[in-house]
């Protein structure tokens, strides 16, 4: 329709299941599946899918699943009644062991399904950029980054990631991971703690006290014992609110080049977490679509594999608007489509007349004052070469 073909570059997967959206995590929870739709929906009316291969996503399997997770956090997991339990510390509640069925990670009807479809998703998008049969793979269902080994935490139950980070290991001497949430990867750090065969790095609103989950600070590189060979491999970027696209795509660039150049990546997991966008119900960031989608296209710059997850995003428009033209930066037609949101079915009631790439005026919620100097962005470029003399691949 818009004049969207073959490309002749990166040849590009999208990993997706319409069954995602059905599930909801509660009237109140910022976590909205639907905004999966919503992408999609967009997606396909620009007509992006003929320049990729689409791909119904499955459900992770158990083996999957324990790739990383403890079989007792999964069969719990799997087997978990949709109500949460009473509170009975005494009687060893496992629901409080394992931290479901508070707010932030409630049990709701069909859990299970949603969690393996998502990291069912990841798993294979992964495995097409190791057989070679895909350089960019792209999974907006996955992304869940704070899920622990035998843990919900923070909206996630499976960490997608670093399931679909091991696959890559499988193939891939190193990978990196890079991550764009506004809130701090802490999962996929722990996971990869002790290994010098991942190296993380997060940008990430950083207040210790009063934003979740309060670690990821700039001192923050892996183990400090010397034995350790994960030491300086994470990498932690601590911002402040109102960071602006300028500042953010000249840090993020300054940041990913010098890693990649002394790391030599074979492979990055790029997550893409919307919720650093102007305007996000639970963000704090100034990010344009424009200053977000910087950080996708450095990134398939670089030609390495790269895998794209989801994330965080809470205001469902602008997550799609981003998403959608991360999409389109992948196949190589973001200065090609029209900033005039198509007419579709799903879109034409939701989005009347608004642009795809709204200006700090126009983007959906209030813009918040920047409280990043150029004095700590320096600092934060330095302390990172600094860490980076450490590394030798
Ligand atoms: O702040 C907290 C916890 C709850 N308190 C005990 C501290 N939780 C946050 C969780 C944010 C998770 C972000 C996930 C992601 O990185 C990846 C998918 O984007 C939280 C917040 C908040 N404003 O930070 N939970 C909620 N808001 C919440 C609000 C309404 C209903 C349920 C949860
Ligand atoms: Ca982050
Ligand atoms: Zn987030």
């Amino acid at each position: 329709e818009y004049g969207i073909t073959k490309p002749k570059g990166s040849k590009v997967s999208f990993h997706y299941n319409a069954e995602m959206e059905k599930y909801h995590f509660g009237e109140h929870h910022p976590m909205k599946p639907w905004r999966l739709t919503l992408t999609k929906s967009l997606v396909s009316a620009y007509g992006m899918n003929f320049a990729m291969d689409n791909y119904t996503s499955r459900a992770a399997t158990y083996e999957e699943l324990t790739s990383f997770h403890t079989d007792d956090y999964i069969d719990h997991l799997a087997t978990v009644a949709p109500q949460p339990q009473p509170l009975d510390v005494e009687n060893n509640n496992p629901d409080l062991r394992f931290n479901l069925g508070g707010s932030d990670c409630p049990l709701f009807e069909g859990l299970y399904n949603y969690c393996s479809m998502s990291a069912g998703a990841s798993f294979d998008a992964a495995r097409k950029i190791c057989s070679n049969q895909s350089d960019i793979a792209i999974a907006w269902g996955g992304g869940l980054h704070h899920a622990k080994k035998a843990e919900a935490s923070g909206f996630c139950y499976i960490n997608d990631i670093v399931i679909a980070i091991l696959q890559l290991l499988r193939i891939h001497a190193r990978v990196l991971y890079i991550d764009i949430d506004v809130h701090h990867g802490d999962g996929v750090e722990e996971a990869f703690f002790s290994t010098d065969r991942v190296m993380t790095v997060s940008f990430h609103k950083y207040d210790p006290q009063y934003f979740f989950p309060g670690t990821g600070a700039l001192e923050d590189n892996g183990p400090k014992s010397e034995h350790n060979p994960g030491a300086h491999h994470a990498i932690n970027v601590p911002l402040n609110d109102g960071i602006t696209d300028e500042q953010y795509s000249k840090l993020f660039e300054s940041v990913i080049s010098k890693v990649i150049e002394k790391f030599r990546p074979g492979a990055i997991a790029l997550q893409c977490g919307a919720d650093s966008l102007a305007g996000d119900r639970l963000g704090r960031f100034n990010l344009l679509v424009e200053g977000h989608a910087s950080c996708v296209e450095f990134c398939k710059k670089l030609n390495i594999p790269l895998v794209i997850f989801g994330g965080g995003g809470y205001t469902p428009r602008n997550v799609a608007r981003a998403w959608a033209y991360e999409t389109a930066v992948a196949i190589g037609q973001h200065k090609n489509i029209p900033t005039q949101i198509p007419i579709h079915t799903v879109w034409r009631d939701r989005f009347k007349n608004e642009s795809l790439l709204p200006t700090i005026h126009q983007i959906l919620g209030e813009p918040r004052q920047n409280r990043n100097t150029q004095k700590r962005l320096t600092e934060i470029v330095q302390h990172v070469t600094e860490q980076l003399r450490f590394v030798n691949a």
